[in-house]
């Protein structure tokens, strides 16, 4: 079986298939997972189990983005990722830290993370972009609007594929002059961030503009709300986050056709599958 290999900045690649990235929310609240790998132990078996069934990266997080989500103070976030990370990155696991706090990142590298995961796009600290300029790792940066308490009043586009194309635009240059090389980004429309399921779905049918800007794209849908809406039952009741796993792997095949460079995921397995059937289709065109 093919393996990942890093370009010169550490981002992970593959001949045979899109990377996928193995979400380890280290957090008690996030809205899938949450709760359940806050032990380290228990986090650090997780994660093993995610690079045995193929995640090229593994994305630790210590603080939860879903919508209305409070943040937690920034001694917190460390106590609960750098440990973690600490132990993946001695494991020789590739990791990313999923945070925007300049702060934490920092900390994150100096214990061992390869990748900056920022969901902010370098808006939530301004102190992100020299630290990842002086790093030299690779930065996702996402499409954002404002903190998770407030994103559902910030959903408001003229046309959301154009908008969230500028604003990301807008975040590239603002990385670029603050000494970030090209070469470092990876964009990220930002499913579901002051987005409705209208929009989600406008961005993923239109993912090749993001694919057309250059750079690496990652697409993080797994198990989100939008496709809980879409599999809703009869009574319109949302399908459980469990229940969400075939749709999210639908639409990583989708988005390997589509160009993304990653997918963001909770379950490793079925999707590495869908990145490999896709790329089999992609590579007898
Ligand atoms: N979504 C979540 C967390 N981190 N990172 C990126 N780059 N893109 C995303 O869309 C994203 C993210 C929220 O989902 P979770 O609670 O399952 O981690």
């Amino acid at each position: 079986m093919a393996e990942s290999r890093t370009d010169h900045h550490g981002l992970p690649t593959r001949d045979d298939r899109v990377v996928v990235m193995g979400v380890l929310n280290v957090t008690p609240d996030s809205f899938s997972d949450g709760g359940r790998y806050a032990d380290l132990d228990a986090a650090v078996e997780h994660a093993v189990a995610m690079v045995a069934e193929g995640a090229d990266v593994i994305d630790v997080g210590g603080e939860s983005t879903r919508p209305g989500a409070v943040r937690v103070p920034a001694a917190e976030e460390i106590a609960r990722v750098i440990p973690v990370i600490t132990r993946l990155a001695a494991a020789g696991i590739v990791v990313s830290v999923d945070t925007y706090r300049g702060e934490v990142a920092e900390r994150a590298l100096q214990a061992g993370a390869r990748i900056i995961n920022d969901v902010s796009g370098g808006l939530g600290d301004p102190a992100m972009a020299k630290i990842v300029a002086q790093a030299g790792c690779p930065w996702v940066i996402m499409h954002w609007r404002g903190h998770s308490r407030r994103m559902t009043e910030l959903a408001h586009y003229d046309d959301v594929v154009t908008d969230v194309l500028d604003e990301l635009r807008a975040r590239i240059d603002d990385a670029v002059d603050a000494g970030v090389q090209p070469g470092q980004l990876v964009v990220d429309p930002g499913l579901g961030f002051a987005k409705n399921a209208q929009h989600n779905w406008r961005l993923l049918a239109h993912l090749e503009v993001f694919v057309d800007l250059g750079l690496p794209v990652l697409l993080a849908a797994s198990r989100k709300s939008f496709l809980g809406s879409l599999l809703a039952d009869d009574a319109g009741d949302p399908r459980p986050t469990a229940g969400r796993e075939d749709g999210t792997t639908a639409l990583t095949t989708f988005g390997a056709l589509a160009g993304v460079w990653g997918v963001r995921v909770h379950s490793v397995r079925p999707n590495v599958d869908a990145a490999l059937v896709a790329h089999a289709i992609g590579a007898a065109r």
